[in-house]
């Protein structure tokens, strides 16, 4: 069984493969699951890593030279695709390319009850080699318009693998429903549970020798949910939306760098391991050194290596979120979570951002603050859907999703986009 393969490989092939995903309405067979990098060639001894202090250029290629083109950039994303799967999250799963459905439930909703019209359809997914992984989807779905042939609309998808935690509280899945998105919400635990050496999960039962990080196999998750979400004739296949929380929340990410069908990324409060830098720690934040050693399995074994070296790192997590560029990018955060690092999330938004600005996308990554603690409120997705609306539709936001909520902070890189 491979779970690695390098993608600079058949760069080509993910490409057409890429291309063709998207607007994919038949996305059974579409198995954009990306290949994890090939650690073994591609992992260096930390010690054989250079120091880089600030947040190391995204732009700089393996050989030396810098992006000067968009085609370059396509290249050195590649390229970061490989580092960040081999340094920090190890293998995904090998992709599969038999998601089945069956109905499950289907009918009127009361929840929202003061949607009339809504209805809730529940699924089961089987997947892989003897379909021996089972995923369970959860859909709200929003009455069609008054102008629409019954059967006949389209919504925009928002996709949650956070179920584990109990479904949106019900003034979330109203506001969804409200401005016409479908919600669809997953447990990514029912892939692989978030227990240390559990192994446990429909992904060890199809691969026991799956060497990835559980985080990885998680993103794997959010790209099947995809592949079911492309089959319904009922969804906009240009305008799904991916979020979660917190370790949901870095799943999310991870899902969305790589992961071209994915139009809009969106982790709440992600910090470590998500949307905050290691290399820029604000007080009370968690540090490589406090989330490796208590959550081992959300990681590539080796990344542990990079406790106390942190600026050896070929890498930072501004690089991840800049590998959703041209696609759309969305970080939601409290300001009182501390412990997820909103001020190191900022400085990886603005390197982040610099690689938008060079696609002459910079209005497809935002960032919406408020004031509070480690929770995936209704203003995190008032917010989501805020930007969703004007990055799906052109419906202008009221607010701003570049505001700096620490504009004193000095910025961790000297470089710029070229
Ligand atoms: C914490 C962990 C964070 C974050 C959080 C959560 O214990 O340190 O990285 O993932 O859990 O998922 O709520």
């Amino acid at each position: 069984m491979h779970f690695q393969t390098s993608p600079l490989q058949n760069a080509a092939g993910r490409h057409l493969l890429a291309q063709w995903c998207i607007g994919c309405l038949v996305a059974l067979a579409c198995t954009a699951s990306f290949p994890p990098a090939d650690a073994a060639t591609v992992r260096k001894p930390v010690d054989q890593l250079p120091v880089v202090k600030e947040l190391p250029d995204p732009f700089l290629l393996a050989d030396g030279t810098r992006v000067k083109s968009p085609a370059d950039w396509a290249r050195r994303r590649l390229e970061l695709i490989d580092l960040v799967l081999s340094y920090e999250y190890g293998a995904l799963p090998p992709a599969v390319s038999n998601v089945k459905s069956t109905v499950l439930s289907s009918g009127p909703t009361t929840r929202p009850a003061e949607l009339p019209g809504a209805t809730e359809t529940n699924v089961l997914l089987t997947m892989g080699p003897e379909n021996k992984i089972a995923l369970h989807m959860h859909l709200l779905i929003p009455a069609a318009p008054a102008d629409k042939a019954p059967g006949s609309a389209r919504f925009p998808v928002i996709l949650r693998g956070d179920l584990g935690w109990k479904s949106v509280k019900p003034d979330i899945a109203a506001a969804v429903l409200q401005r016409g998105y479908i919600l669809a919400e997953f447990d990514r635990t029912e892939l692989a549970a978030d227990k240390k050496d559990s192994r446990e999960g429909g992904i060890y039962t199809a691969w026991p020798d799956y060497n990835g990080s559980v985080m990885s196999a998680w993103a794997w998750g959010y790209q099947r949910g995809v592949d079911y979400l492309l089959t319904r004739p009922d969804i906009e296949a240009n305008h799904i939306a991916i979020t979660g929380h917190s370790r949901g929340g870095k799943a999310v990410l991870l899902a969305g760098a790589l992961d071209e069908r994915i139009a809009l990324t969106a982790p709440n409060g992600s910090g470590s391991g998500g949307a905050g830098a290691f290399r820029f720690q604000a007080p009370k934040s968690e540090a490589i050194e406090n989330i490796v050693p208590r959550f081992p399995y959300w990681f590539e074994p080796h990344f542990a290596d990079f406790i106390g070296h942190v600026d050896q790192l070929p890498f930072d997590q501004h690089s991840i979120k800049a590998l959703v560029a041209p696609r759309a990018f969305l970080e939601t955060s409290g300001l009182g979570d501390l412990w997820s690092n909103p001020e190191g999330s900022q400085q990886a938004y603005l390197a982040a951002r610099e690689v938008f600005d060079f696609l002459g996308v910079r209005d497809q990554i935002g960032f919406a603050w408020r004031a509070g603690k480690h929770e995936h409120n209704l203003q995190d997705w008032t917010a989501l859907l805020d930007f969703a609306d004007w990055r799906f539709f052109g419906k202008q936001p009221a607010r701003a999703f570049d505001t700096l909520a620490f504009p004193q902070s000095e910025k961790k890189f000297t470089w710029a986009k070229p």
